[in-house]
């Protein structure tokens, strides 16, 4: 039974943490990083080769910006990966420096839209049916910006895209509490995206990037509060000690990620309808790895959070007995889950850890020899 579920997980990797990242301070340069979408694909396709449950690759726009994009969906499919969701970039153009939908001059605001209905159309070559949208948008001092008129034109941006989605499509709207604004973000919170999607309607729902609120912030009530509305469209998993850290997921907090994974399960939201992404940036740690150390991560406290002995949770939560609901939850939680997710790999015809797998397989030794020359892949577009 629990085989079964952890089968049906799927992870969808970010195509970007395959390139170069960094800080403001420096981007490290690695050996191997692919050059183009085409190799970023082909990394992709390593970790779904060993972990089973990465099949699906996010793409950038313009970082995956290519001349044919139905072309790069079928070297998707050669690789053994499909494209996931298309994510927009209204957040590294000179115009875009007081916002972009949001922007006080409609000039600026219509080239901003522009690109958002551009990544629909990409969705149409690609096959993709998830569009994700951040901004960047805000302000840094008090009266920079009319706060309402900003909403005002954030809204009439979203209806936009909203209207020129296809019916099989949705758009996953992201926030984030501030950076690079860092006195009002225009889409700071949960609410303000929750309440943006439900004015929309059913194609529009919020993505929850686990980076991306205050500290302290319970993120499951979060998740647990829009499962219950349906609005939660997805995910973008990450871990951090401090602020957007974007390091791998479950490496900072892995309580907070059984929690989470927790309620997505209690809620009904551990269903394929739900976009389990990772959007991370591997500063200094090899990329590939990193994100097969990364679906492990989440594949670990998936195990854990299908292990809770819900009807003995019930009881203890029935009764009042707060020690014995916790305990409850934390059997499962302490509970060692590698030797199952082994067996399950060998189960799916995998080595059962596939991090020594990918290490014995040369293929990095063969993009470091291979892969020279060319500009490197990074967040320059
Ligand atoms: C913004 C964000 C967003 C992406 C970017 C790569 O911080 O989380 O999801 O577009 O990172
Ligand atoms: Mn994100």
């Amino acid at each position: 039974m629990i085989k079964d579920q952890l089968r049906q997980q799927r992870i969808e990797t970010p195509s970007w943490a395959y390139g170069n990242s960094g800080t403001r301070f420096k981007v490290f340069a690695q050996q191997g990083v692919p050059r183009d979408p085409y190799e970023k694909l082909a990394d992709a396709a390593q970790v779904h080769r060993y972990t089973g449950v990465a099949p699906t690759v996010a793409l950038h726009i313009p970082w995956d910006r290519v001349d044919d994009y139905a072309d790069l969906a079928r070297h998707a499919t050669e690789q053994g990966v499909t494209i996931g969701a298309i994510n927009s970039n209204v957040f590294q153009d000179n115009d875009y420096m007081l916002g972009s939908v949001t922007h006080p001059d409609p000039e600026v605001r219509r080239k901003a839209l522009r690109h958002l209905l551009d990544c629909v159309d990409i969705m149409d070559a690609t096959g993709s049916d998830t569009l994700k949208l951040w901004f960047s948008d805000g302000t840094n001092y008090p009266g920079q910006d009319d706060i309402r008129a900003r909403q005002d034109r954030l809204a009439e941006a979203l209806a936009a895209v909203y209207e020129r989605l296809g019916e099989e499509q949705r758009f996953l709207l992201e926030y984030k509490l501030f950076e690079p604004a860092f006195y009002m973000t225009d889409l700071p919170d949960w609410g303000t995206a929750y309440a943006h999607c439900l004015k929309l309607g059913p194609k529009a729902q919020v993505v929850v990037d686990t980076g991306h609120h205050a500290p302290g912030t319970n993120i499951e009530f979060i998740v647990a509060f829009l499962l219950r509305e349906g609005k939660l469209g997805g995910f973008d998993f990450n871990s951090r000690f401090y602020a957007d850290d974007d390091l791998m997921v479950g490496a900072a907090d892995p309580f907070q990620l059984f929690r989470i994974m927790f309620e997505v399960i209690g809620g009904g939201g551990y269903t394929h309808e739900t976009a389990f992404m990772l959007d991370q940036c591997h500063n200094i740690e090899p990329k590939i790895p990193g994100q097969i150390r990364s679906v492990m991560n989440v594949q670990e406290a998936t195990a854990k959070a299908l292990l809770v002995d819900r009807d003995a949770l019930a009881v203890t939560q029935r009764e009042g007995d707060v020690l014995g609901a916790n305990a409850v939850l934390m059997d499962a939680y302490n509970t060692d889950v590698r030797p199952l997710l082994g067996e399950l790999r060998e189960e799916m015809g995998l080595a059962p850890d596939p991090m020594a797998a990918y290490a014995k397989s040369g293929y990095f030794e063969k993009i470091a020899a291979d892969r020279v020359g060319g500009n490197q892949a990074g967040w320059g577009a």
